[in-house]
């Protein structure tokens, strides 16, 4: 189907969130990617605006197991249930209703908070900040990514 903000689904119905959305269109049919390692576990993730991330129907962003040869692939939020917000030059979009921890957060839905901000110095460069999977709920995965194309 065609590629757009229009894909999202936003979380809560709002104008400013859509605002939001529309300043960050030139990221929309790209895939963000980036490896992280540490502490012996090893995944990429996979970002899109609004699209299909990784090919994964549904999945704005996608976190692929790199040890092994089974590749498990987890989804970490959903962008039909989008959220946006921000000003200026840094925005914060959340992916919610990603697939249920099993042992951690009260086994709750896993979810993205991706901070994006202008830089005029790169082209979209995707970065992993933390998970914070050690409290009862409101558990995270936080992103980084910074562009030039979004610039205001
Ligand atoms: C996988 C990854 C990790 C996550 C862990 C949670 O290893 O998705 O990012 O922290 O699962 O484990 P569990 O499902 O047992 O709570
Ligand atoms: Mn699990």
């Amino acid at each position: 189907c065609a590629e757009g903000i229009n894909n999202c689904k936003l979380l809560y119905e709002s104008k400013s969130d859509w605002k939001i959305l529309k300043q960050l269109e030139p990221l929309v049919g790209k895939n963000f990617s980036v490896v992280n390692t540490t502490a012996g576990e090893s995944y990429t993730y996979v970002f899109q605006l609004c699209g299909d991330a990784g090919g994964v129907p549904g999945a704005g962003i996608i976190q692929v197991d790199s040890k092994g040869d089974a590749k498990k692939t987890t989804v970490i939020g959903m962008y039909n249930a989008t959220q946006a917000f921000g000003g200026d030059d840094l925005m914060m979009l959340i992916y919610q209703n990603g697939e249920a921890y099993d042992s951690h957060c009260s086994k709750e839905n896993r979810r993205a908070f991706v901070m994006i901000s202008c830089n005029r110095d790169k082209v979209g460069q995707l970065e992993v900040l933390l998970e914070e999977r050690e409290r009862q709920q409101d558990c995270f995965y936080l992103f980084k990514l910074e562009s030039s194309s979004i610039c205001p």
